[in-house]
């Protein structure tokens, strides 16, 4: 299992849910330093990255970037795919097409997460369900040949309103029926709306492409009441060998976030890289 810590470049919103908000070159040598295999980047769009830079410092680092996150374009720009106007979906769908070709110059994911909208006052889940398991087929014919996988995250209702648990996020994947659109699963996320972490990870075991992980609180693992002992038996139980990346919250400051995350991860066993100092 490798370890990511989140990214957004240094002009992301409050509303980007990152520990390192940089040049994402410095994130990415920082990262490494750290003991990090890999960073995910929260792009609004695909021309933030400067793909000659960014692909010259993996190089130089043999760091990763396992997944792109799209979270700002339903924060920040209002585009997301449950939307009762074809325009205002079709703009969603251009936008994330523009991620997964950057991503497959990268080998990374694209998460569809909270780009995928949510359930409109008067309209019914079904109604937001088939229009984002549509978007997810354009989507897919996309991707699917550029080897490039969608993930869907479950996230809480506080946040949004359609798909919270693994559960619902598994019925639309099935319903989609895409073999490159797969489940992230976030444990923070699965704290407030799964019944188990246990009965939740083994049924979508076969699907799961990518994990998110914080502690109860966002903060980093071990600094709230997640129990991790046993989420971390379960994971082994069901084979996972993806990505744990860290979306914690830069606090008490993002340096000592990411430290405490990889330190408290590697303790566990994960983590592929040898730390240099
Ligand atoms: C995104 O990965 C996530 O987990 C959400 O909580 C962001 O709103
Ligand atoms: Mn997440």
């Amino acid at each position: 299992v490798k370890l990511g810590i989140s990214a957004a470049g240094p002009l992301a919103p409050p509303n980007a849910f990152v520990t390192f908000r940089d040049d994402f070159c410095r994130t990415v040598e920082r990262a490494a330093r750290l003991g990090y295999d890999g960073v995910e980047l929260a792009l609004r769009a695909p021309d933030e990255v400067d793909l000659r830079e960014l692909r010259a410092c993996l190089a130089a680092t043999g760091m990763e970037i396992p997944c792109i996150s799209t979270g700002q374009v339903f924060a920040t720009d209002g585009l997301y795919f449950t939307h009762p106007d074809a325009s205002v979906r079709q703009a969603a769908l251009e936008r994330l097409i523009g991620m997964i070709h950057l991503a497959a110059e990268l080998g990374a994911m694209v998460n569809t997460g909270r780009v995928r909208g949510f359930v409109h006052d008067l309209e019914s889940p079904e109604t937001a369900a088939a229009r984002y398991v549509e978007c997810l087929h354009r989507l897919a014919d996309i991707a699917e040949p550029a080897g490039v996988t969608l993930v869907i995250e479950p996230v809480n209702r506080y946040e949004i309103n359609f798909i919270n648990s693994c559960s619902e996020a598994l019925a639309i994947l099935r319903e989609a029926g895409r073999p490159c659109v797969k489940l992230l699963p976030d444990l923070f996320h699965m704290n407030i709306e799964d019944v188990s972490y246990r009965d939740s990870l083994e049924a979508a075991r076969d699907e799961i492409a990518y994990v998110h992980i914080a502690d109860s609180n966002r903060l980093a693992p071990g600094w709230g009441h997640l129990p991790f002992d046993g989420i971390f038996k379960v994971l082994a139980d069901i084979g996972y060998d993806g990505y744990l990346t860290c979306e914690i919250l830069p606090k008490p400051g993002p340096e000592d976030a990411a430290a405490q995350a990889v330190a408290y991860l590697r303790r566990q066993g994960y983590g592929i890289r040898s730390v240099r100092n």
